[in-house]
């Protein structure tokens, strides 16, 4: 993006709020396509976000990957040229480490108790700890349970993944991860996926159910593992930038529009997970059943690596004490 057209975006903000009462229009990047639950989510918190200021504020979401690959969206959200951001966890582990417990692998016991541990003060937390890097965390939206997928021969056993090129989220911890599983991580943006698996760039990827379908992943990568290595949650975050030119106020309407997208997200998630999976295997994917206490079992080095300081270790145990 050339840097006036960077510049003008940037101040789209200050200039419309100088006058009382301004119109301020918010745009939110996501990667995925129309329907996905977390682009409708936003879309959501945009209309209650609208009732509340009494149309003073929207939300503008731009999904598909229009803004950029993730990566790049994150820095451009901490420079306020982007001013919302819904993103996985994993592609923040770099920048703000204390979202990288919430990927660790098997490490929540069910989606109830990953949502009683985003729900509450640890959650809270780590929303906060995105701060001193340019961000306002806002909010955790479900991601379900990622599992690996593979063009060629099907992972029906640990073993299985030894030596092939599996395609990762770009994080340290995620690269990890798949050297303790045994495979060869190849880390990429989420765009480059489908061309990578269908030329044989790599043999396989990993994620849940929605995106193994919306992505079409499942055309060219068609032996599905459930290993449910992985519930790392969604995050939705604001800039800091963008944030601060917000009076007090309406930073309060965004935090509730925000968490009270929430509830509606995770009942768009619950539906399209079903009708994801019922998709793929009418698609002609073969869903494969492992041992998933083989593949658990193999991932106390990334928990070796990962949960070093005493407060990672304390933020670990405080998240395992969740009943
Ligand atoms: C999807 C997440 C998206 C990630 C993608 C990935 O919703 O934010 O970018 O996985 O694997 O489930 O890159």
């Amino acid at each position: 993006m050339k840097l006036t057209k960077m510049l003008g975006l940037a101040f789209g903000i200050a200039l419309g709020a100088t006058a009382a009462h301004a119109q301020v229009t918010l745009r939110s990047a996501d990667i995925h396509p129309d329907g996905y639950p977390t682009v409708d989510a936003v879309k959501y918190m945009g209309e209650l976000l609208e009732k509340s200021t009494d149309g003073r504020i929207k939300i503008q979401v731009m999904n598909n990957a229009v803004l950029g690959q993730e990566k790049d969206t994150i820095e451009q959200t901490r420079f306020g040229v982007i001013d919302m951001n819904r993103v996985n966890a994993a592609p923040f582990n770099n920048l703000v480490p204390e979202t990288t417990v919430l990927g660790l692998p098997f490490l929540f016991r069910s989606t109830e108790h990953m949502h009683k541990v985003v729900d509450g003060p640890i959650g809270e937390e780590i929303l906060k700890a995105f701060e001193p890097h340019g961000l306002i965390g806002l909010a955790y939206y479900d991601s379900g349970a990622r599992s690996f997928y593979t063009t060629k021969k099907p992972i029906e056993k640990l073993a299985d993944l030894k030596g092939m090129k599996i395609r990762v989220q770009q994080s340290d911890l995620w690269i990890a991860m798949m050297q303790a599983f045994g495979a060869n991580p190849t880390p990429m943006p989420m765009g480059e996926v489908y061309s990578s698996l269908e030329t044989g760039v790599v043999d396989g990827a990993e994620n849940n159910w929605p995106s193994y379908e919306s992505a079409r992943h499942y055309e060219v990568a068609k032996n599905y593992t459930l290993t449910q290595h992985s519930l790392n949650p969604e995050i939705l975050v604001m800039s800091k930038i963008s944030w601060d030119k917000l009076t007090p106020e309406d930073q309060k309407a965004v935090r509730e529009a925000a968490k009270e997208s929430v509830k509606k997200m995770r009942e768009l998630w619950t539906a399209r997970e079903k009708s994801s999976e019922e998709k793929v295997r009418a698609g002609g994917a073969k869903v494969i059943e492992v041992d998933k206490e083989e593949f658990s079992a193999a991932m106390k080095p990334v928990y070796d690596k990962f949960v070093t300081d005493p407060k990672q270790k304390a933020l670990l145990e405080q998240i395992q004490a969740v009943k």
